[in-house]
């Protein structure tokens, strides 16, 4: 697994490197999701495949940017699923953005992810990973190496509520549930990123950050494979909680295909349990 994560701190400085120096234009086609491609998305993918070729532990990888799975290392056992570049639409308006991995072992099914990672590119570069058994571990980048800053830990309950999906497209059980911690004196934060949202509310010690299913998106917008499914293995083993919204831990989401999508909550323990009563799946 170390080799892996070697890997991602390479990948980081590069792709770092690339959002700050390369040409940020559209690219000629549309990624598998059917939205327009950018020159950096191309690119910070190229940047992640190059890295993983020389990794023989990895067997398989699974992009946001790519149609299909690219088989690696026949050797290997390890399948990394990845969004190479998430919230690359925010580069134009010089917004943190992130990359996030997914790390499979037997089958692409959240109950065999073994561990996730992710990092910010923001004014500095972060990255976080996570394994089984242990608390998130936070690592800042100083020079050319990361640094080990330490565990992330959630509160029981925090104070910031991060919003995704368009409100008018919210059902009104959502829009009340959303209201109701403004009225408990929540604050708005919402970049329209999921990794620094989601980063924000991991490192400030809690709140709630929800992509639900929307009357125009149904199932939600965020993919599983590389976006729900590290991100809720990071909410847990911080002590929080990932649902989707019949209440399913979103660790026990079996995907049916690459880019299949889920509606999603992550938070802290107090958030996700108001939620579980205000959609009436407690
Ligand atoms: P992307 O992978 O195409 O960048 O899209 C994912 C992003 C997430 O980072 C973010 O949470 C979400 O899209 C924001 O969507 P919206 O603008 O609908 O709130
Ligand atoms: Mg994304």
């Amino acid at each position: 697994m170390q080799t892996v994560f070697e890997a991602i701190k390479k990948i980081a400085f590069e792709i770092d490197d690339a959002i700050k120096n390369s040409d940020l234009g559209y690219a000629e086609k549309e990624n598998a999701s059917g939205e327009d491609q950018l020159k950096i998305d191309v690119l910070s993918d190229l940047i992640i495949e190059k890295e993983f070729v020389t990794v023989p532990r990895v067997s398989m990888l699974v992009s946001e940017e790519k149609e299909g799975a690219l088989q690696l290392h026949s050797s290997g056992s390890y399948m990394v699923c990845y969004d190479p570049l998430d919230g690359s639409s925010l580069i134009d308006v010089n917004l943190s953005v992130g990359s996030i991995f997914g790390i499979y072992e037997g089958s692409l099914d959240a109950q065999y992810l073994v561990a996730s990672a992710y990092v910010v590119y923001g004014p500095r570069i972060e990255l976080v990973i996570a394994i089984k058994g242990s608390k998130p571990m936070l690592y800042r980048a100083e020079g050319d190496q990361f640094k080990v800053i330490g565990e992330i830990s959630l509160n029981e309950k925090g104070k910031l509520n991060a919003p995704g999906g368009t409100q008018q497209n919210w059902a009104p059980h959502h829009k009340a549930f959303i209201d109701s911690l403004f009225a408990e004196g929540y604050r708005l934060r919402y970049s329209g990123g999921m990794v620094p949202d989601l980063h924000q509310i991991l490192l400030k010690g809690g709140g709630l950050f929800s992509y639900p299913g929307t009357s125009d998106k149904p199932y939600g917008k965020l993919r599983q494979l590389f976006e729900v499914i590290p991100f809720a293995f990071m909410y847990e083993q911080a002590g929080g909680q990932a649902i989707n919204e019949k209440g399913e831990r979103l660790m026990e989401l079996v995907p049916q295909h690459h880019h299949d999508t889920s509606p999603c909550f992550f938070g802290s323990n107090y958030e996700i349990e108001a939620l579980k009563k205000a959609y009436g799946i407690n």
